[in-house]
């Protein structure tokens, strides 16, 4: 930070907000931001800024952002709280349901909270005093298909490999846009710079996406695919590497690796031509791509959340990283790489090259029997937990910074099922679709008001940095910051009342962390007392304690005050080979065919049959200025022409009687939603695409921005029913639905 005078300071800061973490320069006025553009000394992005880092001033402001404890009426209303009062209530309904059943409490946690220190770290610290199996994330309609993927495969979900951007010359991409999304799964500012970078140093791009996108028309190629069968597509390239004698993974790989011949079994029935009738790509074009990628000298394939969110998301996921290896460009420079986080990074600490492996499906769901991923149930079961009576119902629901009601498929069901809730607490900013059920809303500090860290997204950075940000205001006196809600929450959850000692369990918390470091092998504090390291971390408590022991604990032993002095970052260099010493399976090889996965692979060869009878499906699509559900609050995101429009390719319009402008209505087996026509040929025939995170015009929440801005909820459509086999993740592309004329006017 730097002052100059009368109140006028320059502050950086990592904007919270996507994957791609950014470096801001903020201007303030005394507590008045003034500005904020991109920082162009950040060791990683370069100046590289997208409008939502500018929102953050709109954010940091928005007068409709919830900042006192809010408890709910009995005529539905909110009225504002104390802190005191919030906890006192949460305790007393809580208690009693906890007494009878820890897992009749559940928890749902969304997205904001990878991109927030307190949350990680603290979070995990409410939910390990709950005990309860009731757990749920948006990760189950997000990656966990390709986290089980690499835990399979390498052992831990954390061990995910991402494209080597900055060095590839061949990068084959599928569901995927990161000029909307500024990359996911591959940390990555300014991804249009360095995908153009590609392409100027003499490299190709490939996408592989049933629409046209923005990416897309960056790339030297473009195949249209039919939603929900990358898998197909990536197994016949497989195939083609086998055929031809090009899966040449090279002695290194070959030697750490076990299940290659099983590999090439599995593949034999995805022949290109019975690909291309599935996948709608030509055989001729299936058999020139795998030649490209085998022969380019350095190629990467990465897939994201249209290969995840899909009815095979698992093998997809798994077979992007066969083709890494295959191609002898896994953990090769300019393949597909493992990043080294600075701070808690598991695949860097005990052992080298073994470990625990990866074990799923160690619970199920009381009602549908799906099967337990990282600990959590798939949120698509979490409305019938609910709404479903009988002994282990859910009667109580605690979220932290989510809104499952408009993120998960059939959105109506768990609507519903929110009212038959005994109790409900929501940790979040907003009165919105999710937390206006809430008995108790706990709000959180602006963004600017906290400090960060990006502790989850470092672990999957295409370049090995660390960036730490100070909160740029001091926190208003009652709106402390969100680890301190959750650790009263602990307490409660631990049965020691509403008040707990927040200091005496923080300090608990840090000599657990500090424990776990002592007891180590390999760790600089292996064999250390407790107390000594917890005076060295002194006058730290909080988060910045916890972080500072992990970064000097960390491979590169940095230490929290070294990030401090560097506002800019600490760049650790591109990113360097890390196998065999990153892996942890049982056995210490790369797993290539592992048997949930291989289990998987019938269903697949029994999707090949399946008749192809021309009816339309759906997919989602991101836009640059939304964030899931959240931030449409914000004037200067929403403003301009309605952006949650339902796009349908002329001849399906032509076809269907739809017009452009007109409203159509969407209708699947779950639900139905009426959303306005965009006629256009960027999506593929027999594909239409409607984004998520919009429908805000339900009643009873605070988000006037929103609300005059509604656009329809896709997941109303969505059916909770319609599974990724292997991982229970979510299908939210390629959902199969009907489209119709709507007379009446879409109200507005
Ligand atoms: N159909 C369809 N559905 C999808 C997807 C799709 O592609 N298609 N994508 C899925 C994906 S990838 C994701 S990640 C999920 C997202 O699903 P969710 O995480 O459930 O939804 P978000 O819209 O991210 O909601 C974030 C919530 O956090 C609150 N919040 C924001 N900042 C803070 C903070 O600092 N503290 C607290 N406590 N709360 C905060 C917001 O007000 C909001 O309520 O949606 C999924 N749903
Ligand atoms: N602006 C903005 N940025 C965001 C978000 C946001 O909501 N808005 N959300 C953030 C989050 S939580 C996430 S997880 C990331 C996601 O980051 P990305 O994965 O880059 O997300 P999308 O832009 O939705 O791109 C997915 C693409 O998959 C395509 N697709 C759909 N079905 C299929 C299929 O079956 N096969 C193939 N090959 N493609 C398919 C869609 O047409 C779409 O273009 O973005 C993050 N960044
Ligand atoms: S790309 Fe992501 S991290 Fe960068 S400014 Fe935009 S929202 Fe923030
Ligand atoms: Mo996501």
């Amino acid at each position: 930070m730097s002052a100059t005078g009368n109140g006028h300071r320059t502050a950086y800061r990592t904007c919270p907000l996507c994957e791609a973490t950014c470096g801001l320069e903020i201007q303030l006025d005394g507590d008045q931001v003034t500005s904020i553009r991109g920082d162009k000394d950040d060791v990683f992005s370069h100046g590289f800024i997208c409008p939502k880092g500018y929102a953050l001033k709109e954010l940091h402001a928005d007068p409709d952002r919830v900042r006192t404890p809010l408890i709910r009426q009995a005529d539905g209303s909110f009225t504002a709280a104390t802190w005191d009062e919030a906890f006192a209530l949460i305790d007393e309904r809580l208690k009693p349901i906890l007494a009878e059943d820890r897992n009749g409490v559940a928890v749902y946690l969304g997205n904001p909270n990878a991109h927030n220190l307190s949350n990680q770290l603290y979070g995990r610290v409410l939910l390990k005093a709950l005990g309860t199996r009731n757990l749920y994330s948006a990760s189950t309609v997000d990656q966990y298909p390709k986290q089980m993927a690499s835990a399979l495969m390498f052992g831990t979900g954390t061990t995910v490999p991402v494209p080597d951007l900055d060095r590839t010359q061949y990068l084959l991409m599928l569901g995927a846009n990161p000029l909307q999304s500024n990359g996911s799964l591959m940390t990555s500012p300014d991804v249009r710079g360095r995908l153009r970078a590609i392409r100027a140093r003499g490299g190709k791009l490939v996408v592989v996406d049933p629409r046209r996108t923005r990416t897309a028309e960056e790339a030297d190629e473009h195949h249209f695919i039919r939603p929900g069968t990358d898998a197909h597509l990536l197994f016949a390239l497989v195939h083609v590497l086998f055929d031809e004698g090009l899966a040449r993974p090279g002695e290194r790989l070959e030697a750490m690796s076990a299940g290659l011949e099983e590999v090439q079994r599995l593949a034999q029935p995805f022949t290109p031509e019975a690909a291309a009738t599935a996948t709608g790509i030509d055989a001729g074009e299936i058999r020139r791509v795998a030649r490209e990628l085998a022969a380019a000298p350095r190629a990467a394939v990465y897939g994201r959340i249209g290969t995840c969110t899909q009815e095979f998301g698992t093998l997809a996921s798994w077979l992007v990283d066969v083709l890494n290896f295959l191609t002898g460009n896994l953990d090769r420079e300019g393949g597909a790489m493992f990043p080294l986080g600075a701070a808690g990074h598991s695949n860097a600490s005990g052992t080298p090259g073994k470990g625990r492996g990866a074990r799923f499906g160690r619970w199920q769901s009381r009602v549908r029997g799906l099967n337990e991923i990282f600990g959590e149930l798939p949120v698509a079961c979490l409305a019938e937990e609910i709404d479903t009576p009988g002994e282990g119902r859910v009667r109580a629901l605690i979220t932290i910074s989510g809104n499952p009601v408009v993120s998960t498929p059939n959105s109506s069901r768990l609507d519903a099922a929110l009212d038959q809730l005994d109790f409900m607490v929501s940790l979040d900013v907003y009165v919105n679709e999710t937390t206006r059920h809430a008995d108790v809303i706990l709000p959180a500090p602006s963004p600017l008001r906290r400090s960060h860290y990006d502790l989850a997204l470092y672990l999957l950075a295409v370049r090995n940095v660390a960036n730490y940000s100070p909160p740029v205001l001091p926190p208003e006196p009652d709106l402390p910051d969100e680890w301190i809600a959750l650790l009263r929450l602990t307490g409660i959850a631990a049965g020691l009342g509403p008040d707990v000692d927040v200091s005496a369990l923080d300090e608990q918390v840090a000599r657990v962390a500090i424990q776990r470091e002592t007891n180590t092998d390999g760790s600089p504090m292996n064999g250390r007392p407790v107390d000594e390291v917890l005076a060295e971390l002194e006058p730290r408590t909080g988060p910045e304690r916890l972080l500072d022991l992990m970064l000097r604990a960390g491979p590169y032993r940095l230490s929290l005050e070294q990030l401090e002095n560097a506002p800019h970052g600490i760049d650790l260099g591109p990113l360097k080979p890390r196998l065999p010493d990153a892996l942890r399976t049982t056995s210490g090889r790369i797993e290539l065919a592992p048997e949930p996965i291989v289990a998987d692979v019938e269903r697949l060869c029994a999707s090949l049959e399946r008749p192809r009878n021309g009816g339309m499906v759906l997919v989602g699509r991101r836009q640059l200025r939304s964030n899931n559900s959240w931030m449409h609050n914000l004037p200067v995101l929403v403003k301009g022409k309605d952006r949650c429009t339902l796009q349908v390719h002329p001849d399906d319009a032509e076809r269907q009687g739809l017009t452009d402008g007109e409203p159509a209505e969407l209708r699947s087996r779950a639900g139905s939603v009426t959303a306005q026509v965009e006629v256009t040929d960027t999506v593929m025939p027999g594909v239409c695409s409607l984004p998520h995170g919009w429908g805000h015009d339900v009643a009873g929440t605070e988000q006037r921005v929103a609300s005059a801005h509604a656009g329809a909820n896709s997941n109303l459509v969505a059916d909770e029913l319609l599974l990724d086999a292997v991982s229970g993740n979510a299908v939210l592309n390629g959902i199969p639905v009907e489209l119709a004329p709507v007379r009446e006017p879409v109200p507005a």
